[in-house]
């Protein structure tokens, strides 16, 4: 049987004309729809309408259907049914690999700005060392570091702690078993030690780093923690440097109202010594539970360096005098952040360092 109807045949039957004529447009129709393309929904949903709705080309076909002579309606069926088959099919790849392109990123926009990477922040115990640091160095301080495990010499003994002071004890000092001449330093004295060993003066530097006492560990107390240590030795040095200088890091620290006082104290390495308060930036001097009503608190200690000091380090004591002091970076970092509990920044729990990300 012919496929296609020659142009100009004429000798054939009017049944087979028509039989023909739906075997052509179906043959056509199959080849056009098998070499369909498209690539966005829009351009499916286009080709779905014009083959395959209620009056899809298709769909016409199907209407022609009951012209098609009887004995030949098994055949041409057949056909179409092939025919809506393929094209459904037809249609449905072309929404399928659409769909996997999609997904496979081909059409990913690139110029998209990424997720953000989740970033951390720093502890809020460095954030206040620094800040501590950035504030003596402004005013022409050095920064000077030493070992952690010292000997006795660094720690005590060139600090004028006599020898049977308590700090020296095994209760507030860890001692290696084997050599009880090495210990884990106490102060960043040791460092200032290290410093005066070196160098003489005019020496200006602050030593900050861990500490270790053997302590019970509490809200307030921790068996490691952070010490900013200060050290000033030059000729005509004078308890009024001290007050100043302790004046100037106070409202650089908690803010430019603050008001210093200097209470009587004993350190052996200071004579004389002192304790410094800060008026509390929390109540404004009011009084609250985190001064406990006196408007004041306790930051520091300090004192003129004692001349038996200079004098274990070389260091003349007829010529220089100098002062020094101590502080916890812990304790300010508590008063600083309103934070009552000590241990919180020993656990590194996110939710807790969390909240200095913001300030930052
Ligand atoms: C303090 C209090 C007072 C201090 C003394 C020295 C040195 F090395 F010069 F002797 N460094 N730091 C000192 C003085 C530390 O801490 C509460």
């Amino acid at each position: 049987m012919q496929d296609i109807f020659p142009h100009g045949e004429t000798q054939v039957l009017n049944t087979d004309y028509k039989k023909l004529r739906m075997i052509d447009k179906i043959k056509n129709l199959s080849g056009e729809i098998e070499a369909l393309k498209a690539t966005t929904e829009k351009e499916i949903e286009e080709l779905r309408i014009k083959y395959l709705s209620k009056k899809g080309e298709i769909s016409q076909l199907f209407g022609e259907f009951r012209n098609v002579p009887n004995e030949m309606k098994r055949e041409v069926g057949q056909l179409l049914n092939e025919l809506k088959n393929s094209a459904t099919d037809k249609i449905n790849s072309l929404k399928g690999s659409m769909q996997a392109e999609a997904s496979s990123g081909n059409d990913m926009d690139l110029t998209l700005p990424a997720s953000p990477i989740k970033l951390g922040s720093r502890h809020p115990l460095s954030v206040v060392k620094n800040e501590i640091i950035d504030i003596f160095t402004r005013l022409g301080f050095t920064i000077s570091e030493g070992p952690e495990v010292e000997d006795d010499w660094h720690v005590f003994s060139a600090l004028n702690f006599p020898e049977e002071h308590p700090a020296r004890d095994m209760q507030d000092t860890f001692f290696i078993e084997k050599n009880p001449d090495i210990l884990l330093r106490t102060h960043t004295s040791s460092v200032q030690v290290r410093v005066m060993e070196n160098e003489q003066p005019p020496i200006r530097t602050i030593s900050p780093g861990r500490v270790f006492r053997n302590e019970a560990i509490s809200a307030r107390a921790h068996c490691i923690f952070h010490q900013v240590e200060g050290l000033y030795i030059d000729e005509n040095v004078s308890f009024a440097d001290l007050k100043q200088t302790l004046l100037y890091f106070a409202q650089e620290m908690f803010g430019k109202e603050t008001q210093i006082r200097l209470r009587p104290s004993f350190f052996p390495f200071t004579e004389p010594s002192a304790e410094m308060d800060v008026t509390c930036n929390l109540c404004g001097g009011k009084g609250c539970n985190v001064c406990k009503y006196t408007g004041w608190l306790e930051i520091l200690g300090c004192g003129m360096v004692d001349p038996n000091v200079l004098k274990s380090n070389n260091i003349d004591s007829e010529k220089y005098t100098g002062f020094a002091f101590g502080m916890g970076v812990e304790r300010i970092a508590m008063l600083k952040f309103g934070v009552n509990d000590l241990r919180l920044f020993f656990e590194n729990d996110v939710r807790f360092l969390d909240q200095f990300k913001a300030a930052y």
